[in-house]
């Protein structure tokens, strides 16, 4: 943590430096003059015109390492307020290596994850819900998040915050007036003045409670969990999700053991679908070991698939179950609509949707003599059955219906898309400051009602300081900048 006030020069390659590229972007940051630096170039840094990209060559005791593009921003108007010397160096990770190593033996150190920023927020140069935005936008996994991400370091975020703490001065300001200057001003009206802050106060913090309820992981990977008993036909959905053999389909109960992740991207959104062993019971340690992991992955999802063969005897069990989604296999077999029909009573908030084995990609051996036709193409059998099922609008349908897969992906988007729309991709950081805020504002409100002492309420909101200002990231301890500051790439 000694960085956190160091202002040594360091160095960063900003543009990842794992893989043979074109150019990669080194970032020297914090020199107070060229000194250490000045004798490995062909020209004199001193001549350097700021914001003014110039030709230049690295060279080591005479021998060209390479020729460069440098570009400098002089403090304070750079990225983090310090001197800043940006490097297009050619992209061969061996290359930027040697390059480092070079400036390291002159007296730049290698950067620490997220330094480089850090320094910007030390530097007044970004707010830290501008940097936890940063941090939001270079690890996003979809658009939406990016979008996010972006809004934040655009300093949205910042505004929001900004506000409630205008409200909560005004409220401040009200139970000051309420106990010293309530007979000047009028005790009715005073405690009117106060009512109405506080009011304003606890909505604002209400509103943002709104956008914690979905845990951040939800979002971030948003994870899509098979679960159902042996052979009920996970993998094979599976494997049509990914449009890809990726799992072992067979007709063998229990060919799953272990859980499989993979991700499929619908509507430019990233989901992480996951396989899982199929329960029953058994005397295979290792087996039993994967079941329990398969129903922790499944408990805490965020879009639960609940994988139904109704010709299966002991599916009956898993009716229990909580489900986003109940999705009936065999769908391509005699009397599916009759066996269907014993599970009318399960998960009722749940979408049902039916899948027979279609589509190129699953090569499903004979299906026994129970069976109609094999696979089924999207004329036969479509899209979700019983009147629980009805999808809403789905968009215009070009080239025919769309078929049951594509009214699940469209579902679990569905699912994300509105969550996303509460604008919910918070990090835990402020979750957990407006989740406290949301408890103390409860419990000040139970007081309004109860107790009349204005010196006890305004001890109650003194206590609410610290947190606002925790959220504008006025106050925050070595040990929590270090977290966030941990989660950054080097070169950031
Ligand atoms: N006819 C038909 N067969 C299917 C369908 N879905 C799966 N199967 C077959 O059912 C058997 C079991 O399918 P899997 O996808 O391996 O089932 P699972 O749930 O992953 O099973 P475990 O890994 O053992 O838990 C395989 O022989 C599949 O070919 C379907 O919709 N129709
Ligand atoms: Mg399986």
């Amino acid at each position: 943590m000694e960085w956190l006030i160091s202002e040594d020069p360091i160095i960063a390659c900003s543009s990842g430096n794992n893989e043979n590229t074109a150019i990669s972007l080194l970032r020297i940051s914090g020199l107070k003059n060229f000194k250490l630096l000045n004798s490995l170039f062909n020209k004199d840094l001193n001549n350097l015109v700021p914001r003014k990209a110039s030709f230049i060559k690295i060279v080591d005791k005479s021998h060209v390492i390479d020729e460069v593009v440098l570009t400098f921003f002089k403090g304070p108007h750079s990225y983090n307020g310090e001197n800043i010397l940006e490097l297009a160096v050619h992209g061969n990770p061996i290359n930027v290596r040697r390059i480092i190593e070079l400036f390291k033996k002159h007296g730049v150190r290698e950067a620490n994850p997220g330094e480089i920023t850090y320094r910007a927020l030390r530097n007044n140069k970004m707010t830290l819900t501008q940097v936890e935005g940063l941090d939001t936008l270079l690890n996003a996994g979809s658009i939406d998040l990016f979008d996010n991400g972006m809004s934040h370091l655009s300093g949205e975020l910042q505004k929001e915050y900004l506000n409630l703490r205008d409200s909560y001065l005004n409220l401040r300001g009200a139970i000051e007036i309420l106990i010293d200057f309530s007979e000047d001003v009028g005790e009715e009206q005073s405690s009117k003045l106060f009512k109405d802050h506080f009011e304003n106060f606890k909505s604002l913090i209400h509103i943002l409670k709104r956008r914690t309820r979905s845990p951040r992981s939800h979002l971030l990977k948003p994870k899509v969990v098979l679960l159902g008993v042996t052979n009920a036909g996970k993998s094979t959905l599976f494997n049509k999700l990914l449009e890809e053999k990726r799992s072992i389909v067979s007709e063998i109960k229990g060919t799953t053991r272990d859980y499989i992740s993979e991700y499929f991207s619908h509507e430019g959104a990233e989901f992480q679908v996951v396989d899982t062993a199929g329960l029953r019971e058994s005397e295979d340690e290792i087996e039993v070991e994967g079941i329990k992991l398969s129903k922790e992955l499944y408990s805490d999802a965020f879009y639960k698939i609940l994988v139904i063969n109704p010709f299966l005897s002991d599916e009956l069990g898993v009716d229990s179950l909580e489900a986003d989604a109940v999705v009936f296999t065999h769908s391509d077999l005699k009397g599916f609509d009759d066996k269907v029909r014993d599970f009318d009573n399960l998960s009722g908030n749940s979408k049902r949707f039916s899948l027979g084995p279609i589509g190129p990609l699953l090569e499903l051996g004979p299906i026994g003599p129970e069976s109609k036709t094999g696979p089924i193409g999207p004329e036969s059998k479509l899209g979700p059955i019983g009147p629980e099922s009805e999808i809403g609008p789905i968009g215009p349908q070009e080239g025919g219906p769309i078929e049951p897969l594509g009214l699940l992906k469209n579902h679990i988007y569905r699912k994300y898309s509105d969550l996303m729309a509460e604008k919910p991709i918070l990090p835990d950081r402020q979750r957990n400051i407006i989740n406290s805020l949301a408890t103390m504002v409860d419990g000040i409100s139970q007081l309004i009602d109860g107790v009349n002492d204005p010196a006890i309420l305004s001890n109650e909101i003194n206590m609410l300081d610290a947190e606002v200002n925790g959220l504008l990231g006025i106050t925050t301890s070595d040990d929590v900048l270090n977290n966030i500051f941990s989660n950054f790439c080097i070169g950031k």
